[in-house]
C-alpha cells in the first residue's frame, strides 16, 4: 500500500478502493489477440515471420495467453504451428469457429488450447448462422465434447453475449461448465455496454457457474471508447482475464490496447502480473512498422504526446517534480518525456528556454521572450527530450530558481 506522504496518487487510490473491503489483490490475466483480432483490423496483416516475432515479444512482455487463428489462411496455419513449437511460457490459443472441421485444423497444429466461438444472440443466430437456439446448443455441445474428447483445454466464446437472451446465455454457460470447459469468454462484440452493464452481465454468469472449474474472459469492443472500462468492470464482477491487442487493433475500432490494459492493471488495479512494461512502446512501434499504420500522437502510454508537457505552468511543475502531471514515469513504459516551447510557454517556459541556451534568465528577459513567442503566432516552435541531464541543468540554473513559478 502506498504512503500518504510519499505517493502523489495516494488519495486517487483511496477513491478507487472505496466500497471495497481493501486494496485489490486479485491477479487479472491478459490474453493478447493481436495475431487474431488484431489482424481483423482493416490494413493489418502480418507475414509468418512477423507473427512469430510478435509472439516472442508478447511472451517476453509477460502476457498469459496469445491467441491466433490457424483457420483463416495457410500462412496462419503455418504461423500457428510454428509458434506452438516454440514452447513459449504463454499458452497459445487456437481460435476457431464452432465446427469440427476447424477443431481438426487446430489439432493438426498440435494445439493444446483451443478457443471456439459461436454467435448466440438472436440476431447472430438468424442473420449469420441461420439456425435456431436449440440447433445452436446442440452444435456447441457437440463441439465442446469433441474438443474434450481430444484432451485439449478449451475456451468457449458466447459471441454477442451482451445482446443474448439471458436465460439462453446462462443455459449455454452452465452446459460448458458441466463439461469442464476451462474458460468462457463473455464478449461485448458490438461495444454497446456501459461499465455497470458489463459488471451486471459478468456477475450473472459468474453467479450461475462453478468458478472453480471454469473462469471467465472479457472481450470488449471499443465502438464508443468504453472497451477497457467495460473489461475492467467485468473483472470487478468476477472475470479474471482481459483480451487486448497491441495498440487496440481489431474489427472496426478494436478492443482494449495492451499498453492501456497493462498499465491500468499494474498501476491502478495493483494486479501482480510481472509485466515488462518497458517493452510497451517498442511493441507498438514494431506493429506500426509492420503494418504501415500511423499510431496517433495522443495514444495513451505509447503515443508521442503521452509524456509531452506544454503549458508554462505545467513545465514549471514538471521540472520540480514530474509526478505533478504524470502518474507513471515514461521510462517505465519505454517512452520519453518531452517539453514543448511555444506560445503557451509563458514566463516560466521562456525562462527555462533562456537557461537552456545559456542566456540571462531574469524576469524581464523571460517576459520579453514569452511575449515574442506569442507574437510569432506559430504555435509550438521547439520540442526537446527532457532527460535527466537536461532536467538537472535547468534546475541547477540559479537564475531560474530565483524566479519561482506562479500560477
Ligand atoms: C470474432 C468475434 C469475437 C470473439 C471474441 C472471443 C467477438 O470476431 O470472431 O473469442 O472472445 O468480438 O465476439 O472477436
Ligand atoms: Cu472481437
Amino acid at each position: 500500500m502506498s504512503l500518504k506522504s510519499e505517493d502523489p496518487n495516494y488519495y486517487a487510490h483511496q477513491y478507487n478502493w472505496m466500497g471495497q473491503t481493501g486494496p485489490d489483490t486479485k491477479k487479472i490475466r491478459i490474453l493478447d489477440s493481436t495475431l487474431r483480432e488484431g489482424e481483423q483490423h482493416p490494413g493489418v496483416s502480418f507475414t509468418i515471420k512477423q507473427r512469430i516475432q510478435i509472439a516472442w515479444m508478447l511472451d517476453s512482455f509477460g502476457v498469459d495467453q496469445i491467441e491466433i487463428s490457424p483457420v483463416v489462411s495457410p500462412d496462419h496455419f503455418e504461423a500457428t504451428k510454428t509458434i506452438i513449437k516454440q514452447d513459449l511460457r504463454a499458452d497459445i490459443i487456437a481460435h476457431t469457429r464452432a465446427l469440427k472441421s476447424d477443431i481438426d485444423i487446430a489439432i493438426d497444429c498440435n494445439a493444446t488450447w483451443i478457443a471456439t466461438y459461436m454467435g448466440i444472440s438472436d440476431i447472430h443466430l438468424s442473420a449469420k448462422l441461420k439456425i435456431t437456439r436449440e440447433e445452436a446448443k446442440i452444435r456447441a455441445l457437440e463441439v465442446a465434447d469433441y474438443i474434450k474428447a481430444h484432451g485439449m483445454k478449451a475456451r468457449f466464446t458466447m459471441e454477442d453475449a451482451s445482446r443474448t437472451e439471458p436465460e439462453f446465455l446462462i443455459e449455454m454457460c452452465k452446459e460448458m461448465n458441466k463439461r469442464g470447459i476451462e474458460r468462457i469468454s463473455i464478449p461485448d462484440t458490438v461495444g454497446i455496454m456501459r461499465p455497470r452493464g458489463m459488471h451486471n452481465l459478468v456477475k450473472m454468469v459468474y453467479d450461475n457457474i462453478d468458478t472453480t472449474k471454469t473462469s471467465i474472459d472479457v472481450h470488449c469492443h471499443n465502438d464508443v471508447g468504453l472497451a477497457l472500462a467495460n473489461a475492467l468492470a467485468g473483472c470487478e464482477a468476477g472475470a479474471d482475464q482481459i483480451h487486448t491487442t497491441i495498440d487496440g487493433f481489431g474489427e472496426r475500432t478494436g478492443i482494449p490496447s495492451l499498453a492501456e490494459a497493462a498499465v491500468a492493471l499494474t498501476l491502478i488495479y495493483k494486479s501482480n502480473n510481472n509485466l515488462r512494461l518497458h517493452m510497451l512502446r517498442d511493441l507498438s512501434k514494431t506493429i506500426a512498422e509492420y503494418v504501415n499504420l500511423r499510431i496517433p500522437e495522443s495514444k495513451p502510454i505509447v503515443g508521442d504526446s503521452a509524456y509531452k508537457h506544454k503549458a508554462g505552468t505545467h513545465l514549471a511543475a514538471i521540472l520540480r517534480n514530474p509526478a505533478a502531471y504524470e502518474i507513471i514515469e515514461p521510462r517505465i513504459v519505454g517512452n520519453r518525456r518531452k517539453i514543448v516551447f511555444g506560445e503557451l510557454a509563458g514566463k516560466n517556459g521562456a525562462a527555462y528556454l533562456l537557461s537552456l541556451l545559456g542566456l540571462k534568465t531574469g524576469k524581464e528577459e523571460a517576459e520579453t521572450l514569452a511575449y515574442g513567442l506569442k507574437e510569432l503566432r506559430m504555435g509550438d516552435i521547439l520540442e526537446l527530450y527532457l532527460d535527466d541531464r537536461l532536467e538537472r541543468k535547468i534546475l541547477n540554473d540559479a537564475a531560474v530558481k530565483l524566479s519561482p513559478a506562479k500560477e
